[in-house]
């Protein structure tokens, strides 16, 4: 594997969570793999959990890691072609970009969608230019309009948990004060439908993602509807996504926090969430430390889904 973007990199998902779980029994076995390797870890967002399980997903593959955090201590980085920089950017990512692809082998970026212009995020610039201009193997650690690390470690925690062939899996927007890209909600969408999972989408209206994402899923407006039977609930606060209200909060009805009355309705189901949320807006403090809640093993998940993609992005080096 080259670059890792989407769930399209990863080919066979069934195969992926093999080597998902040879490395959950054995993390360390492919130590030797990134000797004298070098990933550069570059975070324009913050980050907990994708920082820490990466940076150990390459120590498991004996590689060595920098970490970038380009707004702090690093120029600041002018993204446009064709502009007079006299203001505050001292620098260009064009010259940037191939700079830092000299020192490493394999390059990881988080770059959120910046809400500016849609065609922008959903053209993944950033993304696109550290893979065209870096020379190097470049991985999503979130991007404009994907987080696929995060689903194919959902994906893991949903295998190891499931009892039904074919579990129902309901993702459900829920409310949260700040305008959030909708990387997470489109990838999670897009990973369960290529699973195989039965999979249910809700949200108030106005908050529908890109169909490319969502096809084979089922939109339904009524939450409670959605969570009946539900397997696995999937909470995740997205800001509006069409081409009208692109990046905006449409509404803030907490009608939709995931708590009792919601679960209720649902087969028994696991409650999971990225990480990191607002307790009682996203979910109820009741239900996230309820002994159904998955949070914690999904974030454990991300060392292993970021070692599976890393071992196959160091295979396809020269
Ligand atoms: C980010 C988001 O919603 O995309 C990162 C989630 C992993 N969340 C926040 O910025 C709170
Ligand atoms: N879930 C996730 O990616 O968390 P961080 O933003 O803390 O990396």
């Amino acid at each position: 594997m080259r670059h890792f973007t989407g769930v399209k990199d990863l080919g066979d998902l069934h195969e992926a969570m093999r080597e998902a779980l040879e490395i959950k029994q054995d993390r360390f076995k492919y130590v030797g793999l990134g000797r004298n390797r070098t990933l550069l870890m570059v975070f324009f967002n913050s980050s907990l959990r994708t920082r820490l399980s990466t940076q150990k997903a390459a120590m498991n593959l004996g590689m060595n890691v920098i970490v970038l955090d380009v707004n702090q201590g690093a120029w600041k980085l002018e993204t446009e072609r064709g502009v007079i920089m006299d203001g505050d950017k001292s620098e260009h990512l064009l010259e940037a970009v191939p700079v830092m692809g000299c020192y490493c082998d394999v390059i990881g970026v988080r770059s959120f969608a910046r809400f500016e212009s849609k065609a922008d995020d959903y053209g993944e610039k950033i993304l696109n230019q550290f893979i065209r201009y870096s020379g190097k193997p470049v991985f999503s650690m979130e991007a404009a309009t994907g987080h696929p690390l995060q689903s194919f470690a959902d994906y893991i925690t949903i295998e190891e948990h499931r009892t039904k062939q074919r579990p129902k899996v309901v993702m459900s927007w829920a409310p949260h004060p700040k305008s959030l890209p909708q990387a997470v909600p489109n990838s999670f969408a897009e990973w369960m439908v290529a699973a195989g999972y039965e999979v249910v989408i809700t949200h108030p209206e106005g908050y529908e993602l890109e169909s490319r994402f969502t096809a084979g899923a089922r939109i339904e407006y009524d939450q409670m509807k959605a969570f009946e039977g539900a397997d696995f609930v999937y909470a995740k606060n997205w800001s509006a996504a069409s081409d009208a209200h692109y990046g905006q909060i449409l509404s803030m009805d907490r009608s939709w926090t995931v708590g009792e009355r919601q679960m209720a309705v649902t087969d028994n189901a696991y409650f999971m969430h990225c990480l990191p949320v607002r307790r009682n807006m996203i979910v109820t403090d009741e239900v996230i430390e309820g002994p159904r809640s998955l949070v914690i093993p999904e974030a454990a998940n991300r060392e292993i889904s970021a070692t599976v993609v890393l071992k196959r992005i160091l295979e396809g080096l020269d």
